[in-house]
């Protein structure tokens, strides 16, 4: 057995936390040999519920559970982590302007990028799923000068899994048939699910589906897959969105051993002619725990248009919250 590893959840008695900090306990991350430290954080309201949390993960009597720590103070939850998911944040309330969001969600974010750079190992690899998530990894960075801005990211994995099982069904094939499938962009409905480089079962996707099908039908279900998750679940995507984080957080550490997957970096020196100061959404590949942007790639006309479009979503969001930065 190796020595174990510290990982932190924020939000950690929501739903999403709610799977994925029983998958992480099973090993689905780094695998069966790698044992965990949870450090579980929430807000004083809900300690009571994370206390349910961890009186349950006591009860799975997981193998690989060699302590478990919760807190309600960031410096206490980051301490000495090596993994940290950011999934606790503050949802839209009645009345709440998307600005208020942005604000009140840079104030949590700034706090909890502060405790990482002062806490947290200094290779922390950091995933924010918490929305608006792009942007909440970017205060997250702007406040821990000390990390390398490589090491925090934000999920789109989501995006990725959710275009990828479109065309697989589309294809009749299966997901592990699909391959460099892009989501560039903004985790939002200005996200761009791209096709252009995508195969299945070996063969060109755009050969394989009609490009009506492709603008009217799959652009717009992946962009507003979230919202259908509401509708039918009457609540929003959990296990998925867990799923995800620890596809995420799996491949960025062990490797993506030559896939493509998306992720929202910092865009400094991307090769695209993004935005350098915001968190987007690219082509990636991981190896020896570092990712890399897939580069060279054709830009067509649409793509540079609909890739044009959520970046200056993306812009948009950092302006509302300039004052933070
Ligand atoms: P829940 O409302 O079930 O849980 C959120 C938890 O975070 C709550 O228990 C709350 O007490 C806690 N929290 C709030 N502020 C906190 C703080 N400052 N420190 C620590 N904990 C805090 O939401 P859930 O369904 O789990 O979703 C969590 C976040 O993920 C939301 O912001 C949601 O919008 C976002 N999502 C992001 C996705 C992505 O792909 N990036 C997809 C799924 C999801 O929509």
């Amino acid at each position: 057995m190796k020595a174990p590893v510290r990982v932190a959840v924020t939000g950690a008695a929501g739903q999403i936390a709610y799977s994925l900090i029983f998958r992480v306990a099973h090993g689905d991350m780094l695998g069966p040999d790698q044992p965990v430290i949870l450090q579980l954080l929430e807000i004083p309201p809900a300690m009571g519920a994370l206390n349910g949390v961890v009186m349950e993960l006591k009860d799975c009597a997981y193998p690989l559970v060699a302590g478990i720590v919760a807190s309600d103070d960031p410096n206490v939850a980051f301490k000495d982590v090596d993994y940290a998911f950011l999934v606790g944040a503050r949802p839209r309330g009645p009345g709440m302007e998307r600005s208020d969001l942005l604000e009140a969600n840079a104030k949590i974010f700034s706090v909890q990028g502060k405790a990482l750079n002062d806490h947290a190992s200094k290779d922390v690899k950091v995933l924010i799923v918490g929305n608006p998530a792009n942007t909440n990894a970017l205060i997250t960075l702007k406040n821990a000068p000390n990390l390398n801005p490589k090491n925090i990211t934000s999920m789109m994995r989501l995006d990725h899994n959710r275009a990828m099982s479109q065309i697989a069904e589309k294809a009749g094939s299966h997901t592990t048939k699909v391959e460099k499938v892009v989501v560039w962009g903004n985790h939002s409905a200005t996200q761009y699910p791209d096709i252009s480089y995508a195969t299945v079962d070996g063969k060109a996707v755009k050969s394989v589906v009609d490009n009506d099908w492709y603008v009217d039908t799959f652009i717009p279900t992946v962009q507003q897959r979230g919202a259908a998750i509401i509708k039918a679940r009457g609540a929003s995507s959990a296990a998925s969105a867990a799923c995800s984080a620890v596809d995420h957080m799996r491949d960025w550490a062990l490797g993506s051993n030559g896939k493509w997957v998306s992720m929202g970096v910092f865009a400094a020196g991307n090769p695209y002619g993004i935005d350098e100061n915001i968190m987007y959404s690219f082509p990636i590949t991981c190896e020896n725990g570092q990712w890399k942007i897939v580069e060279g790639l054709e830009i067509s006309e649409f793509s540079r248009d609909m890739m044009a479009k959520t970046e200056a979503e993306l812009v948009g969001e950092r302006e509302a919250i300039a004052s933070l930065l």
